[in-house]
């Protein structure tokens, strides 16, 4: 069936069952979920919906603009709204360090990187205070948001102490790599997980919808010498990751 026998409204629309712009909303929810519109795929433009249904487009748009708001549906600028494709979902081992380039490789996927800072800065004092920084001292930073696949997948903002990373832009694919070429590879980390639901901005940067889950990771990682080489603050996308962990009873 194709998606505008699919809107014909005499099947789903009853005049009194609810606001018009929510029974057209669930009616394209429904086209989507049963592949009619399928991931990728454009919607009608809101003209050919409206003629279709027989609604107002104001009506189609408030339908579309919810859809829109829970991440079924985007708008690219100038194309119209399109079906979001569901990202396939990575899983993460929490028991090996690796580095994102890494993970990413072992699945075959590539990795790129938009910079959102990275240079050279005054800590702030929770910097000092995880970094064991004297006083005075300045401070690397390096925020990204890290993609996959051409899909973004996390935002990540790294801290490191100047000694141990002095020029930042240095690092163009992996910090895991350069650190490792100064013998400054983190040899074991311990990080926080927790849920949380993205802010405007992580949500725009991420490619989601605002409030969509997502787990924020705190990480610090430690030299062999217990030295302390990197704080990073990262948030994931939650419709992305698995975290999978490996428990052994203990001895
Ligand atoms: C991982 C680490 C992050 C590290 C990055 C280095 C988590 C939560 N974070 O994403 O701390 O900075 O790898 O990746 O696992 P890179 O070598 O690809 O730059």
């Amino acid at each position: 069936m194709n998606v505008a026998e699919f809107l014909k409204p005499d099947t789903w629309f009853t005049a009194h069952a609810g606001p018009r712009y929510v029974q057209l909303r669930h009616r394209l929810e429904e086209a989507i979920n049963m592949g009619i519109l399928p991931p990728n795929s454009s919607l009608p433009p809101e003209r050919e919906i409206a003629e279709i249904t027989d609604l107002s487009r104001v009506t189609v748009r408030k339908a579309i603009h919810e859809l829109v708001k829970t991440g079924m549906v985007e708008q690219r600028q100038g194309s119209g709204s399109f079906v979001r494709a569901p990202v396939a979902r990575v899983e993460q081992s929490l028991s090996h360090l690796t580095s994102f380039t890494e993970d990413m490789k072992s699945r075959g996927l590539e990795t790129t990187s938009r910079w959102l800072e990275r240079g050279v800065f005054l800590p702030s004092p929770e910097e000092m205070m995880m970094l064991g920084l004297p006083s005075g001292s300045s401070v690397a930073r390096i925020y990204r948001l890290r993609e996959a696949g051409d899909q973004p997948m996390a935002l990540e903002r790294a801290s490191l102490p100047l000694d141990i990373l002095p020029n930042p832009v240095e690092v163009t694919v992996s910090l895991y790599d350069v650190l490792e070429r100064s013998g400054n590879r983190p040899v074991r980390a311990a990080q926080k997980i927790s849920a949380v639901n993205l802010t405007p901005e992580d949500a725009a940067l991420l490619g989601v919808a605002e409030g969509a889950a997502g787990l924020s990771i705190q990480r610090i990682s430690y030299l062999e010498s217990g030295r302390v080489v990197e704080v990073t603050k990262s948030v994931y996308r939650g419709d992305a990751y698995d975290f999978v962990a490996e428990l052994r009873l203990s001895d």
